[in-house]
This record gives C-alpha cells, structure tokens and sequence, in this order.
C-alpha cells in the first residue's frame, strides 16, 4: 500500500523536474521521499496521509509567527478581495517601504521585487551602476539565490575568480566573481588588493544559513565594513534569512553594522511572494526611471503579498518577540547539545538567535570547509529518525532549523527527546 505522498510524488516526477518546484524539497540528500504537506497551523504541519510533524523548516525562514496565523490571513482575504493585482502603485507599497525602512534606517529608498533572487540579483546590479566597477565578492558556501554571477564556487586558492558553480552558466557568468572562505578578512584584503578599484560590492549573509548556520567571528564583519570602506567597494547585506530573523532589525542591528544595500525577503513576504532591496538614497536613485540602472517585475510590491508581509512585521514588533524567540531556541539548542553528549555522536551545534543548525562533526564549524567536514550520511540517518518520530527538520546538512513563535515548550522538549532516542540508536 503506497502512500498518497508517494502516489503524488510518482505523479509530481512526471510533470515536474524531480517533482518538485525547489531541488532541495526533493530530500534527495537525506535518502527519503519527499512528503506533500496538506496543511499547517502554528509549529506543526500535516502531510497528505493526515501524520503531523513540529516543523523546524518553515517554509524556509518566512513563518517566524508560525503557519496560518489569523491576522495575517484576515490581512491577506482582506486585500485579495480588493483585487490581486493592478500594476499601479499603491498605499500598501507606501506604507511597506516606509515600516522597512523605519526599521532598516541604512535602507534610505526600497525598491520591491517577488524573491530573494531578484532582491540581490537587482542589489548587485545597481552597485555595479554605481560604481562603474564590475567585480564582486561572495563567500564560498554563501548561497543569494539563482542569479548567474552568484552561481559561482570557489576555484582552488584563498580569494580566486568563481568557477561556474552550474550547468547552463557560462565561465563568462561568474568571470567577474570572487569567491572567498567566510570568516576569512585576510582573503577579502587579498582580494582587494588583487583588483584594486575593481570591486563594485562583496555581498554576504551576515549570518550565514545556506551552509548550515555559521555565525560571524568576533570582528569580521567591522573588518569587512572597514576593508569595504577603504576599498570603495559597497557592502551588501544579503538579510533575505537575517532579516526580521535574528533581529527585528536583522544583523546589521544585532551587530550594529551599517552595510551600503540590504536585502529582505522570506520574513518580510509573511509567506507570500514579496521581498526588496534598498539602501543609500544616493546608490538607489540610479535605479529606472530615476537613474541608469533598469529594474523591473510585474508583481513587484503585490498588494496581497504586502500586506501578509506588513501584518507579519507588525506583530513581530510586539514587545517580548525576540525575547521569547530567544528563550525557545536557546531550550531547543541546550536540549538539542546535551542529547548528543549523553549519546557520545559528535555534533556541533551553531546558533544565532532563532537559527541554529547540528553538524554531524567535532568541529569547530566556522567555514564552509568545515561544515563539509560533517558526517553527511550520519545527518541523514538522523533526519529520517527525527521524522519517524514526528519531527520536520531541514532535509540537508547545509541548512538552517528556524524556531517560530509558535513553538512551545512541549513541542521543544518533544523534539530533544526524539533526538535523545535518534541519536542512541545511531551511537548503538
Ligand atoms: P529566493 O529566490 O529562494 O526567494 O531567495 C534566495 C535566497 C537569497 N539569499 C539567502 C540568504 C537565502 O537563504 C535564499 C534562499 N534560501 C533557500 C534556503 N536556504 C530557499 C529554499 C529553496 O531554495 O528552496
């Protein structure tokens, strides 16, 4: 007897490329078949055959007040029934920028778009206006969506141009991509120093997520801020996953870091397609029909979209969010470390605020060399266990757990007791 989620991938594959509209859905690195969720309320989800699960994936970050909460789907009836879309500017779009930059105060003008994706792919391509420079920097391991230049790995050597990092992106895409290790200043200052006034930006996630969590060191990013500075480059701060996450003001409030261009996405959408890039008022008056600079999107500051996006950032600002957001994840990760040291598996675990991640490995884990030394095939096991048991983590080593509001204690400690039996039977 297959299951429907089985029957529906079955289905899925044949329509869509490895049935699935995202390659990591696909749960491939984790051994499983992917389960097709029917719902989900607060902290928990329902799969297609009625089994329930605590998510720790969140759609990927956007659901920090938990799924289907009620005044953000009054918030979103609401404005579906004043039309879907028109095309125009509108009073949401207004009020969007105006709360975003009141909480962002170094993103001076917003522009939006529909995805992290257009939000650094437009960020970059206006730092390039800017400047008049072409070269940028990125993190190996930094992921900032599916833009060509940003498809780039890293070639052999501290800071080296980008190596195509995909099929279909051509060696021409990447050739102006420098690719550094994180938490590496000594890399950025060679890099600069190999392109002097060549570098439009270096983009980063200030906290990054797409390797597994890891934090900044101590002083990175003031050195990165100072190096930027010196340089002439702009420093972009990709918050797509920090944003409204690790802060109500992101990184650059949590480390009091003033980057030259921002950009947001995931949270600020409320788990609808909305995201936007902003900055100095001086690098975005480049952008059409101001400036040179051509940007564009249909859906671009949706209504519907905005205003899921602005009633999640209103009660994000209710007193005690960050603070209760805190006392959850800091339960989970000392439940989460203590599970692993009573079990003897070697796990170390990274956290910032509400993201955290295990890694199958002793580490340290500061780079994402040393996340790839984590025991891959260990983390699989473990999801699948975590699963079996009721638990939704991210189906990759190289990912990020979110905790939302809606997380209760209960939940918490239901997931570190299933870890604590997962992770004996590993060590067993
Ligand atoms: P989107 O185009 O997927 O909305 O955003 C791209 C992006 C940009 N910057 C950062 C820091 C991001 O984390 C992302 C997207 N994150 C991944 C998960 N790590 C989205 C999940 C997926 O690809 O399906």
């Amino acid at each position: 007897m297959i299951t429907r989620s089985q029957d529906l991938f079955g289905r899925a594959r044949r329509v869509i490329p490895g049935g699935v509209n995202s390659p990591v859905r696909a749960f491939r690195s984790v051994g499983a078949e992917p389960l097709f969720i029917a719902r989900a309320a607060g902290a928990h989800v329902w799969d297609v055959d009625g089994n329930e699960y605590i998510d720790y994936v969140g759609s990927w970050g956007p659901m920090i007040l938990g799924h289907a909460h009620p005044e953000v789907l009054t918030a979103v009836y609401e404005a579906a029934a004043r039309g879907t879309s028109y095309g125009a500017p509108t009073e949401v779009e207004v009020r969007f920028a105006e709360v975003i930059h009141k909480a962002y105060p170094s993103m001076e003008m917003v522009r939006c778009v529909s995805s992290g994706t257009e939000a650094t792919m437009s960020a970059v391509r206006v730092a390039r206006g800017f400047t008049g420079r072409d070269k940028i920097v990125k993190v190996d391991g930094g992921y900032h969506g599916h833009a060509d230049f940003l498809l780039a790995a890293a070639g052999s050597g501290a800071a080296t141009l980008g190596l195509s990092g995909s099929a279909g992106v051509p060696e021409g895409a990447v050739r102006d991509t420098i690719v550094v290790p994180m938490n590496d200043l000594g890399a950025i200052e060679t890099a600069i120093g190999a392109f002097p006034g060549q570098i439009a930006a270096i983009i980063i996630e200030p906290v990054c997520g797409n390797m597994g969590c890891v934090p900044p060191a101590p002083g990175y990013l003031e050195g990165l801020r100072r190096l930027t500075e010196d340089s002439g480059a702009l420093l972009i701060f990709d918050e797509v996953m920090t944003g409204f996450r690790v802060a109500y003001g992101g990184a650059q409030e949590r480390f009091r870091i003033v980057p030259d261009l921002t950009c947001l996405a995931k949270i600020v959408g409320g788990g609808m397609p909305a995201a936007c890039f902003g900055g100095r008022a001086d690098i975005m008056a480049k952008l059409a029909p101001l400036g040179p600079v051509y940007q564009a999107g249909t859906l671009s500051g949706n209504p519907v979209a905005l205003a899921a996006g602005l009633k999640t950032i209103e009660l994000l600002g209710r007193a005690g969010t960050y603070e209760k957001l805190e006392a959850s994840s800091a339960r989970l990760a000392s439940g989460l470390t203590a599970a692993a040291r009573a079990a003897g598996v070697p796990v170390t675990l990274n956290r910032e605020a509400s993201m955290l991640t295990g890694f199958f490995t002793a580490g340290p884990v500061t780079d994402y060399a040393t996340a790839k030394t984590s025991d891959t095939q260990r983390y699989a096991v473990f999801f699948r266990g975590m699963l079996a048991r009721g638990i939704y983590l991210a189906p990759s080593q190289f990912e990020a757990m979110f905790v939302s509001l809606a997380h209760t204690n209960d939940d918490i400690d239901r997931t570190v007791d299933a870890a604590a039996a997962v992770l004996r039977d590993l060590q067993a």
